[in-house]
């Protein structure tokens, strides 16, 4: 395996018509969460990647793990909880910029994840853990098992990657705070959005935030800025991408993940830092150009061809 990620997967309804949601009639059913949209994307670029998750025992469980495993992604580790439903969410369009998530997800199959869930032979064979601040917000189980695996991750040298993913909805504030820094603190690499890095370390200059985050204990980091593009920073380099443009934002969710996806991609190709960077980039700009949070995440011929056109 090249990455393993662990985190929930909810089935996603959109409206089909733009506005208040109040008025919405009919909605698009699809497959979303940060986690797995990562796995789809390594996958379709053709890496290997495994998804440790739980949904209910129930039709909208059956529709996410038929779809997940259709991409190509393991999900052997996935378990089917009779005691709780799979989540839900809503993505709503008010306007073109002004685009609302809403979470039909407490007490859901995957909030009861718990230690158990994790392997250890299943991460030690991995190159990667791909972790997010989601899945310990869900629950003090959720909690529990993300840092299990970050040990077990640790123990046998498997590098652990921490996208903090910011949910408000999800926690309050002191606390998210306070679990996101102590995952800033077990990772190798962390992948944080500006806005998480002024909530965490309270300014938004992406040099200063990097010397924090590395302050933490991480030997790279990587900052995206949105269309403007990501810096990153190690002890031995340093630099900035400039980011991809795109004709228009369709989605802005699920920009992050593939940002994920396509830098992982790179990392496991052997590319530079740099070039790494640039295919996270890409792929975060691929996938803003589509309605969906994976419907837009590339293959490589995809891909380059869109690195390609952009550099013309
Ligand atoms: O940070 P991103 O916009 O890339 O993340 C989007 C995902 O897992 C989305 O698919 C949703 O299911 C979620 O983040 C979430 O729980 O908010
Ligand atoms: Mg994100």
């Amino acid at each position: 395996m090249d990455v393993v990620t662990i985190g929930e997967t909810m089935l996603l309804f959109t409206p089909d018509s733009i506005g208040l949601m109040r008025h919405a009639n009919t909605f698009s059913a699809k497959v979303a969460g940060a986690e797995s949209n990562v796995a789809i994307g390594l996958s379709r670029l053709g890496h290997k990647a495994g998804w440790i998750s739980r949904v209910g025992d129930d039709e909208f469980g059956e529709k996410i793990r038929s779809f997940i495993r259709g991409e190509g992604v393991d999900i052997s580790l996935v378990k089917k909880d009779s005691t709780a439903p799979t989540g839900i969410f809503f993505k709503e369009f008010r306007n073109p910029s002004d685009v609302r998530v809403y979470y039909y997800r407490k007490h859901s199959a995957a909030s009861l994840m718990c230690k158990e869930d994790i392997n250890e032979e299943y991460i030690s064979k991995a190159k990667y853990l791909h972790i997010t601040g989601i899945t310990p917000a869900l629950s003090d189980s959720c909690h529990e098992m993300v840092l299990k695996a970050v040990h077990l991750a640790k123990k046998h040298g498997v590098t652990v990657v921490f996208d903090p993913n910011l949910r408000r909805k999800l926690w309050e504030e002191e606390r998210a705070r306070r679990v996101l820094l102590e995952f800033v603190r077990h990772a190798d690499i962390v992948l944080p959005g500006i806005s998480e890095a002024e909530f965490l370390f309270g300014s938004r200059d992406p040099v200063e935030c990097s010397e924090l985050f590395l302050k933490q204990g991480a030997s790279l980091v990587v900052m995206k800025l949105g269309n403007k593009g990501a810096y990153y920073v190690s002890e031995k380099v340093n630099g900035r991408v400039d980011g991809f443009k795109v004709p228009q934002v369709v989605d802005p969710v699920g920009a992050g993940d593939g940002f994920a996806a396509g830098f992982l991609s790179g990392m496991l190709d052997g590319l530079h830092v740099s070039q790494a960077v640039e295919r996270g980039c890409a792929v975060g700009a691929m996938v803003v150009m589509v309605p969906g949070d994976v419907e837009g995440l590339p293959d490589q011929a995809a891909l380059q061809s869109f690195i390609t056109a952009a550099k013309d």
